[in-house]
Order: C-alpha cells, then structure tokens, then sequence
C-alpha cells in the first residue's frame, strides 16, 4: 500500500462558514431542515466535518454575515469543538452605500467607510486569532466610460495601502481576484496581475487569493499557481468547481483533472511544504445537495488529488522533458492522475483512528436527524444574511 503521511500529515481545508447556510440562485434559495441558524451551529457542523475526515481544522468566517458580540467567545466555542476560527472574510457588497464601489468609490465618505469595515475585520482578527483577512471587491462598472479605470486602480491602491498598515506582524491581507460579476464591463481586480501588482505595491505581508471559480473558461489555472509560487505571492486558495461562471460547485466535481493539475504545481512549487505560506480554503455553496455531506465530499476530493499528484514520478519526468520525449513525459503524468489511490486513502484514514468512508459514516452517524430534530424555530441562515 502507498504511503501518502509525507503529502498528506499536513495538509489542511478550511471550511467556509457559509457553506452550511442556505444558499440558491437569484431565482430561488431552498431551505433544509436542519440549517443552521447562528455560526455556533455552522461551527458545529464544520466541527463534524473534521471529525470525520481529520482535515478541515479550521473555519473561515464572513463579516457581517457571521458577526456576534463576543468574538473571544466564539473562538472558545470553536476550541470547545475541536476546530479553530480561520480567514476573516470582509464584505463590502451589500450596502445600498457600495452601489458604485466601496474601496474604488469616487467618494472619500464611501470609501472610508469601506475600509473602517476592513479595520473592524482586522479587530476581529485580533480576538478569534485569525491570520488572514481576505478581501474580494464587488467593485467594477457595467459600461465602458462609466468608470475613470485608471482612477479606481489608484483609489484601490490609497485604500488598501491604509488597510495594510493595520495588518498585524502575525497577519496578511489577501487579494482576491475575479473577471466579472456583479461587474460585467469590468472588475477592478479582475485578474492575477492586477491582484499582484496591488498586493506587491503593500509589502510582503500582502499576498494574491486565487478563486478556481473566477477565471475565464479554458483558462489555465495551474499556470498561474506556477507563476505565482515562482513570485512567492500565493497566499491562498478559494477551492470551487464550474461549469459555466462562478457556480461555487464541489471542488473536483466538474474537472477532476484541472484539480490534479493545480495541485500538483502547488506540490511542485513548494505549496504543501510545512512551513509553506499557501492556505487551502473552500469557498463553496450547496444549493440542492446536502451541505455537511457535500463538504465531506470537497475535503475527500481535494485530498484524493493531493494524493494522486504526489505519486508523479517527477524524476522521470524530468528526464522525459529533458529528453524531449513529449509522449512519455506525458504518459508519466497521467499514470499518476488515473491511480485508483481511494483503497490507500481509507487504509490511511484507518491507521489514525478515522473512518475509512467517512461519507458513510456521517450518515450512519444520526447528527442530521439530531440537528433536524433540534434547530426548530429561528431563521435559518442564508448566503447573503
Ligand atoms: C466572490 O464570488 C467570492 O468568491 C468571494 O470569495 C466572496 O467572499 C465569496 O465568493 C462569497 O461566497
Ligand atoms: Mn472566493
Ligand atoms: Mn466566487
């Protein structure tokens, strides 16, 4: 049997608290008996997640979709659960105020209510012990000539500059990137290369958050891992799959192959190294699927090609390429990719004390009948509230 501990001993997920909310499309959000009501629960239900897969240590939150009064509190509560609180996710995309920008925005009292949200963040940071502030702009224009483009980079520049100067020596800001939505004509971080010259404009504890979901189709993802290892600037990762725009689908659903090939770069440039500044994080609704069950699925899938990436014989890879042997390098490759590692991984999950199927054990487990039972009455959460 394989032995996977060096690749995957460290590897680490963390959950996005509103993966367990309600989520939909702008036609319709579906409830489901059981969704949880306040973070507690969404912690509780992430908690179960590492229970069973011994993964997903850490749980992301958004601010102020997850705000509570005592945030020292909630890290307590997260401890209590066996996980810890991770990445503050700032919003500045829902305030009647953000309309035409929050940190682009024309207007200084706009924008400094925009970043007064980004140091409340950092504040809260602060309490849970959370290193990350992660930063995705809804900012953009719909028409060409509605935005002075070269007006709102400098404006972003301003604004994060300030923000970074309350990023604390433990901490780092991440830019997050996207080619369009809500902004259809443009986005003011649209891409890698806009995310990397802001964030280097900052200092070194300002690093790019790469989105699988927010490229154009057919763009070439690992690419951009690779370029950005190179640069030393990858700071994280939002792991999502689509099909057609940014459908926040399970990760590995839709192409488990492009997965493969990112994370192999990432393995290649060093990504998954103890000491390595890259985070892992979901960043997924579940709209029709269960959501527990569809976070166990992601975790399982991110570690399936996390294994399967780690058996590239990168030796004779190495000397098919310098060969110019493009047919064997190739085939070296995609023997990796087509290993069945699944029996490797359940005996892996074993020999810790896990369950070997730890989908199936989460429904043998009764915890959806029990939160179905027991999270009557309330609002349910729901992305976006
Ligand atoms: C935007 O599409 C995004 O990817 C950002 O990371 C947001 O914070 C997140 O989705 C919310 O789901
Ligand atoms: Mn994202
Ligand atoms: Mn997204």
């Amino acid at each position: 049997m394989i032995d996977f501990s060096p690749v995957l001993d460290t590897l680490k997920i963390e959950l996005p608290s509103w993966a367990f909310g309600n989520s939909g499309t702008r036609f319709k959000v579906f409830g489901t008996p059981g969704t949880p009501r306040t973070i507690q629960e969404k912690i509780a239900d992430a908690a179960t997640v590492h229970r069973l897969t011994g993964l997903a240590p850490t749980v992301a939150l958004h601010i102020p979709w997850d705000t509570v009064d005592d945030y020292a509190a909630l890290r307590g509560y997260a401890a209590d659960h066996q996980v810890a609180l991770g990445t503050v996710n700032s919003n500045t995309f829902q305030d009647d105020d953000y309309k035409f920008g929050s940190l682009t925005h024309t207007d200084k009292t706009v924008r400094q209510k925009a970043i007064d949200h980004h140091l409340r963040c950092i504040e809260v940071m602060d309490q849970t012990g959370s290193t990350d502030l992660k930063i995705w702009l809804a900012d953009g224009t719909n028409y060409p000539g509605q935005g002075d483009i070269r007006g709102r980079q400098d404006r972003l520049a301003d604004s994060l500059a300030t923000i970074y100067q309350h990023i604390g020596d433990e901490q780092r800001l991440v830019l997050e990137y996207k080619f369009f939505e809500p902004a259809t004509y443009m986005t003011d971080v649209p891409d890698w290369g806009t995310s990397y010259a802001q964030v280097s404009a900052l200092g070194e504890r300002a690093m790019v958050c790469l989105d699988t979901g927010h490229h154009a189709p057919g763009t070439n993802i690992e690419f951009i891992v690779a370029q950005l290892l190179r640069l030393g600037k990858l700071g994280s990762f939002d792991f999502n799959s689509r099909f057609y725009a940014d459908d926040d689908l399970i990760v590995g659903a839709a192409d488990p192959f492009q997965l493969f090939r990112i994370v192999f770069e990432v393995i290649r440039g060093g990504g998954l190294d103890a000491d390595s500044p890259v985070a892992l994080m979901l960043d997924q609704c579940h709209n029709v699927e269960a959501k527990i069950p569809g976070q166990i699925r992601s975790v399982l899938n991110v570690a399936e090609m996390t294994a399967r990436a780690s058996l590239v014989d990168v030796d004779a890879l190495t000397a098919a390429q310098e060969a110019g042997d493009v047919l064997g390098a190739n085939a070296i490759f995609m023997d990796a990719f087509y290993t069945d590692v699944r029996p490797a991984l359940a005996a892996y999950r074993e020999e810790r004390g896990l369950p070997a199927d730890p989908m199936a054990a989460f429904a043998a487990s009764g915890y959806t009948e029990t939160i179905v039972a027991q999270r009557v009455g309330g609002t349910q959460s729901s992305w976006g509230a």
